[in-house]
Formats: C-alpha cells, structure tokens, sequence
C-alpha cells in the first residue's frame, strides 16, 4: 500500500481545483471562472486498490491585500510542510511569468519532488503547447536559468532546484487528457504508508462547508467584478427536509446584486445548487437562502474563525 500527501500549487485561476476534481473522480472543491475562488485547503482524495493520494487543494498564491487573503497565503505555507511531492500547475493558455516564478521559487526548494502540470491544453496549437513547455521547464532550472532567459544553457541550472524536478505533464483536467498519466506519476511519490481516510471518503470538509461552498460556487458564476471576492456562505441548519444557509455580502449594493431584481437572482443560485447539495445529502430537500450584508467581513477576523477560514 502506498499513501501520501501532494500539495497542488499554483497561480489563482489555473485549475487547480478542476484538476483535483479529475484526479479524484468527482467533485471535491467548487470551481469558477474568477480567480480566489478557493480559500481554503480542501484534501481530494483519489483511491486506487493498492494506494491513497491524498490531493490538498489551496488558494492561489497572491500578494495577501487583507485578513482573508493573507490568512489564504498562510494556509497555502503550511500545506507545504510534510508532503511527499507538490504538483504545480500552469496554465498554458496565460505568459508563463514572474507569479509562477515566485511560485517555483518555493516548490523547488522543498526538497520534495515536484510535478508540473501545464493545464488548460485543450484546443491549443501543438507548437504554442510546445513552447509552453520550455517555458515551464525553465522554472525548475533556477534562477540563474531564468535570468539567462532565452539564452539558456544547463549551465546556468541551479543543480538541487533540477532535482527536484521529477516530471512535466502537458493535461487538459477539462477533457480529461494525460490524467491518467498524471495521476499514475503522482502515485508512483507517494512512500508506503497506511490508509488516512476510510476509501469511500472523497474529501475531509465536513457536511456543512461542503454545501456552503456549493451554494458560493453558484453564487460566484452568477456575479461578477469585486462581489464574487465578497460572497461568503454559512450554513446555519441542516435537517432532516430543509437546509438553511446565508450568503453574506459587504455592502447593501452588493446584497441587491446578489439578490437580484425581484429576488431572481439569489433564487436562481438556491435553483443550481439544490441538485447538488441533494446528491449530497441523498434525498431531496428545500434550500433557504437569505443575503445579508456583514461590513467588511474579509477583515473581521472573528467572522473569518467563524467561517474557518
Ligand atoms: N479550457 C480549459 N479550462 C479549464 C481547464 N481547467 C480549468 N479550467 C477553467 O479554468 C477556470 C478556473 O478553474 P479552477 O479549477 O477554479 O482554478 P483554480 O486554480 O482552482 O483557481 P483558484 O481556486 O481561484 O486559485 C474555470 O473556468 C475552469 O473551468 C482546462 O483544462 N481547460
Ligand atoms: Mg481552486
């Protein structure tokens, strides 16, 4: 039996949480099209009949602007301490730059061996893909190969950053391609070991944040600009029929946008998340949503503790 911990790095909005998804076989951390759309570390985890990959999902890395963000980069330094392996993922639809050279900065000085993921590969041009790749490369050649740029050389390669580096993975966790692949290289990380969670859990957040973040998933695709940065969700009850959660929101502007005209909005949110929150929960239920406005909730710490964020 093998098992282990892989932490997934990466800039916001790369598809981290679609990847640990595809990995794990099912959903496990909600997903939009706006970046810091995950705050906290989720664990997938992905059985197989000889093994345990235990996936932690984070925030992207980011400069922190308030308590919230800087309580995400927080969790994102600790994920890094005792894991067997990192994989870091590009986009290779997005400049391979300066944020993913920070990143590679402090995955390839862990001392543990880190896979690259360049996602995102789905109906790009086999030569722009290529490309891609060299660039991605030439983050694990250390800094030196990276200030050399174009004119780089194995020379100028930073020799324990080189060695850290154990694979490169062009995938699309959108259709599916070099998933397997992927997922068999990070397996082939992981130590002997016992198994951490029973096999037939998927993720270790519990009832409640698995259904509030449900209902932020659906509440973050119907918005857009600074209020999907400004959406939190508490679940407050879950019974037996009814599951009541309020969405909270900053500012009285932002409550009307999140409830909409003649409360389309909000109820279109309860509309989507309902199926899924039912699979969860294995019957049917009434989803009772309210929008209230809590000022400045991202700098509140005791609101954040509240939310375990
Ligand atoms: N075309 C394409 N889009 C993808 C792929 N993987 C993810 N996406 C899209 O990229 C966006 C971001 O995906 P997420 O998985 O939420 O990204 P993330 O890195 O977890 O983002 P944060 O949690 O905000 O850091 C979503 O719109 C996804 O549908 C892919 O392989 N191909
Ligand atoms: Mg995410």
């Amino acid at each position: 039996m093998r098992s282990g911990f892989v932490a997934v790095a990466g800039r916001p909005n790369v598809g981290k949480s679609t990847l640990v998804n595809a990995l794990c076989g099912g959903k496990v951390a909600i997903v939009s099209d706006k970046p810091q759309t995950t705050r906290r570390r989720i664990f997938g985890i992905a059985n197989g009949d000889d093994h345990q990959l235990i996936l932690a999902d984070l925030p992207g890395f980011q400069r922190p602007l308030d308590a919230l963000t800087e309580r995400m980069q927080k969790t994102v330094d600790l994920a890094f301490e005792d894991v067997d392996g990192v994989l870091f993922v590009l986009s290779a639809r997005e400049r391979i730059g300066a944020g993913d050279r920070f990143i590679a900065s402090r995955v390839f000085a862990l001392g543990v061996p880190v896979v690259i993921a360049l996602n995102k590969v789905d109906r790009l041009k086999p030569a722009h893909i290529a490309q891609q790749m060299t660039a991605a490369a030439r983050l694990a050649a250390g800094p030196d190969a990276q200030a050399a740029g174009a004119r780089f050389k194995p020379d100028h390669a930073s020799a324990d950053w080189i060695d850290n580096f154990h694979a490169l993975h062009p995938v699309s966790a959108k259709t599916g391609d070099g998933m397997g692949e992927l997922r068999d290289e990070l397996v082939g990380l992981l130590p002997e070991g016992p198994l951490y969670f029973p096999r037939e859990q998927r993720t270790d957040l519990g009832l409640d944040l698995q259904i509030a973040e449900l209902v932020r998933e659906k509440a973050l695709w119907l918005t857009r600009d600074e209020v999907p940065h400004a959406i939190s969700v508490e679940v407050e009850e879950i019974e037996e029929r009814a599951v009541r959660a309020t969405i909270l929101v900053e500012t009285e502007s932002q409550k009307q946008i999140v409830v909409g005209k003649g409360g389309t909005i909000v109820k279109e949110i309860g509309t989507r998340a309902r199926p899924e929150v039912e699979a969860l929960l294995g019957h049917k239920v009434f989803l009772e949503l309210k929008v209230k406005v809590r000022p400045r909730w991202r700098r509140d710490t005791a609101t954040l503790e509240r939310l375990g964020l």
